[in-house]
């Protein structure tokens, strides 16, 4: 009994609400990877760190490597151009995507050649040709997994189908001779060993909202935007943003007339204008990691 209250106490602080969800994740994955011979990894662009969950290292430490650097198009041009230069330096194969309108999905191909070289040069020196490579996507919620695979896989080809005995009960798409994907992506959970991260995570949109407060979300944002984004607010809201984070966020609200019916300034309103704002990419490019 004491046990299970504890875990309830986790779940409302909001460290680690699906531990089950993960558990079985995560066996899951560990089965699919040994199928694979490379694991292409999405980020999300605008938080190349706090979207990556660590664990994908372990799991993943004799496959071949790729990150695809998603949703380039909603974060600052500077920052990816570092955070890509960083991953390099890791050792990593990186792409950078807008997987929403393809831009970039034409590198795929050669990055997973590249990436399974050695392999391609094992198999053809023990005598095995035609053998294609096969890759699977895993990555956090929301960072573009579906809309990956269908940009870079879905569309031209078709699949493969079940391999009795080999691959039962999974389907492959292949994209062309050289490359196959699996079907499902792997889902990783985000990781929340700082809170700063799980503000983040729930600010682009990867994890739901209502987990934590819209409203502590926004001053969270406000203040970034304030330290890294300077001019941002004034422009998008034409507020005075050297006024107090709490200020600026009041000010939004009256800008925007966020009203509640007794006439009160509704700063919740304001805040998920906010967020919607950045989420979008209505405030422009932006980076928080
Ligand atoms: N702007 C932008 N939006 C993207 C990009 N990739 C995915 N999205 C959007 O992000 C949301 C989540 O994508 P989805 O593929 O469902 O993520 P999944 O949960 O990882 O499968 C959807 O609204 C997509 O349209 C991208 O590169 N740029
Ligand atoms: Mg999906």
């Amino acid at each position: 009994m004491e046990k299970i209250k504890n875990d309830q106490n986790i779940n409302k602080t909001n460290i680690n609400w699906y531990p089950g969800h993960m558990t079985k994740a995560k066996r899951q994955m560990d089965q699919d990877i040994k199928l694979i011979d490379v694991i292409i990894e999405i980020i999300d662009g605008r938080i190349p760190l706090s979207s990556r969950n660590p664990d994908i290292d372990e799991l993943g430490k004799n496959k071949s490597r790729i990150i695809i650097f998603n949703k380039a198009d909603l974060a600052d041009k500077e920052a990816n151009k570092k955070w890509i230069e960083y991953f390099k330096g890791k050792g990593f194969f990186v792409v950078e995507t807008n997987a929403k309108s393809g831009m970039g999905i034409n590198k795929i191909d050669a990055t997973m050649m590249e990436a399974c070289k050695e392999k391609i040069e094992r198999n053809k020196r023990r005598g095995i040709v035609n053998r294609p490579i096969r890759g699977m996507v895993v990555g956090i919620p929301n960072v573009g997994k579906s809309t990956f695979i269908n940009s870079y896989a879905k569309k031209a080809c078709t699949k493969t189908g079940n391999k009795p005995g080999v691959t039962r009960g999974k389907q492959w798409i292949r994209v062309n001779k050289n490359i196959e994907l699996l079907d499902t992506p792997g889902i990783l959970w985000p990781k929340f060993d700082d809170e700063k991260v799980g503000i983040k995570l729930a600010i682009t949109g990867a994890i739901k909202d209502d987990i934590l407060n819209i409203t502590d979300l926004s001053i969270y944002l406000i203040n970034y935007l304030k330290e890294n984004y300077k001019g941002i607010l004034n422009k998008r809201y034409e507020v005075d943003e050297d006024k107090e984070k709490v200020e600026v966020l009041y000010d939004i609200a009256e800008k925007r007339k966020c009203l509640r019916k007794n006439g009160e300034l509704d700063y919740d309103k304001a805040a998920g204008i906010l967020i919607d704002d950045l989420r979008s990419g209505n405030l422009g490019k932006i980076t928080l990691d």
